[in-house]
């Protein structure tokens, strides 16, 4: 769980025509902005390097970085998200990337993936199969991991309501330990990992995000925070009101690696 760099993409004039289901308003562009600038600062107080892509206009949802790749320090993976509308923006990525990492593979058509799906959790990787990543784009990466000595697990989540990503619902904040929500605590997958539980009244704040020595959390969840606390961590809270109009949490604006 240690990370040294980040890539993010400022949000651009567009952003509150992206995907939502949340029924939350229409997002202010402006807030964003400087709710997004407060994420790049606490992403380097927690000692990431931030490398700042330009807004790109062509995709609204384009700030969601963390849903076009799936990195490690060693290798990365170009994604092929699940929404037509974003399958452009890995195009850009992929460059970025490629100039980064030696090893980089991709999800190939008829498979889909959201990074969003993703989650690390000690040696192994959860994926998730939702309404954006496929069996078959799950089963890619299966083998690519596995390739690498990586065992994972699938985790279905088309039937969970709430959960646009399984990223949306847990969240590894040690090698052994999950924030999890309650649609997901009893999940066989997890039987063997500490369970820090979130309160239903708080499941947005599931999707938070540790970098090194702190955890960000979303502002305005005080159970999970003290529950985070009470575990030893130290946590950063942000405001993330505008990201949440748009179904968008805190690991979603950022590759870590
Ligand atoms: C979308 O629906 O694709 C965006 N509006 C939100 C993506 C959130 N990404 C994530 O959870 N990794």
């Amino acid at each position: 769980m240690r990370f040294s760099k980040a890539i993010v993409r400022t949000p651009c004039p567009s952003f509150a025509d992206g995907l939502t289901t949340s029924g939350l308003g229409r997002p202010d562009v402006g807030l964003a902005l400087a709710q997004h600038r407060a994420y790049v600062e606490a992403l380097r107080m927690c000692g990431l390097g931030v490398t700042e892509l330009p807004p790109d206009a062509a995709y609204p949802d384009s700030t969601f970085v963390e849903d076009t790749a799936v990195l490690t320090a060693e290798w990365a993976l170009v994604a092929r998200p699940g929404a037509p509308n974003r399958q452009g923006e890995v195009e850009s990525i992929g460059q970025v990337l490629s100039g980064r990492f030696d090893r980089l593979g991709a999800i190939e058509s008829p498979g889909t993936l959201d990074g969003g799906d993703i989650c690390e959790a000690g040696e192994r990787f959860f994926l998730g199969l939702s309404h954006r990543t496929n069996e078959a784009g799950a089963r890619q990466l299966a083998a690519f991991l596995g390739d690498r000595g990586r065992p994972s697990t699938m985790v279905d989540i088309r039937e969970t309501p709430g959960l646009l990503h399984l990223k949306s619902g847990i969240a590894a904040v040690a090698p052994d330990t999950l924030v999890v929500v309650d649609a997901l605590a009893r999940h066989p997958a997890f039987s063997e990992y500490n369970l820090i539980e979130v309160h239903a009244e708080e499941a947005y704040a599931a999707n938070c995000l540790r970098l090194n020595d702190h955890v960000l959390i979303a502002a305005g969840f005080p159970r999970l925070e003290s529950a985070l606390r009470a575990a030893g961590l130290k946590t950063i809270a942000l405001d993330m009101s505008e990201f949440r109009k748009m179904d968008g949490g805190l690991s979603c604006l950022s590759l870590r690696y």
